[in-house]
């Protein structure tokens, strides 16, 4: 039997932007991953509770209304504390409030831990690409 890939994603935060949630499930499971989907307004224990108790191997949150460094400060270190160092940690969206450099803002999540992170990005043929790639590597 063919192992499928579990991903968390959801939309970070106090956060009702739904559209981009709903593209994304439905792209990811097209691509054949096995995906739970939290939603919006999910807050960072959910993304952690469901990780853990679905055994995923990547979680990959929105963040729509610019508020998502608020919300992922803790969250690199919390799956350290579980044990859990090699869960891939993705961020896309809109991810900074108004007009910043896309580089200057996708490193600052980086440095908070994540593997990946998307602002404004005009696809999500790299969210697939960049998935295989680490997974991969992860495995
Ligand atoms: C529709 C909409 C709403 C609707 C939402 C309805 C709903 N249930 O979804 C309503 C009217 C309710 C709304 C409310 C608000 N909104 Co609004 N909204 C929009 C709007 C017009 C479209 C969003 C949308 O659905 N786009 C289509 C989807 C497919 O695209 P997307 O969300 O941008 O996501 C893309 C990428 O971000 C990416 N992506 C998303 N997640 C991920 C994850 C990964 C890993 C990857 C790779 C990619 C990725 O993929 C998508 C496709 O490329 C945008 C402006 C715009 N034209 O984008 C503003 C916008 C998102 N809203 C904005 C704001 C500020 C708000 C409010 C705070 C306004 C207010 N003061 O009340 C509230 C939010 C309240 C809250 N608690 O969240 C701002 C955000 C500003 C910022 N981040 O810089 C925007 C950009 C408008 C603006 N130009 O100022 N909004």
């Amino acid at each position: 039997m063919t192992y499928l890939s579990r991903l968390i994603i959801g939309v970070i935060g106090n956060d009702i932007h739904v559209v981009a949630n709903r593209v994304l499930a439905r792209g990811l499971r097209q691509a054949k991953y096995d995906v739970c989907n939290l939603g919006v307004s999910a807050l960072p224990h959910d993304f952690i509770a469901a990780a853990v108790e679905h055994e995923a191997d990547a979680v990959i949150i929105s963040s729509i209304n610019g508020e998502g460094e608020t919300w992922v400060h803790e969250l690199r270190q919390s799956f350290n504390n579980l044990g859990r160092h090699s869960i891939l940690l993705y961020i896309g969206g809109n991810l900074a409030i108004g007009d910043h450099p896309r580089e200057e803002v996708e490193s600052s999540y980086l440095k908070l831990g994540f593997d990946r992170a998307y602002h404004r990005p005009s696809s999500l043929d790299i969210l697939l690409e960049h998935l295989a790639l680490d997974l991969v590597k992860s495995k």
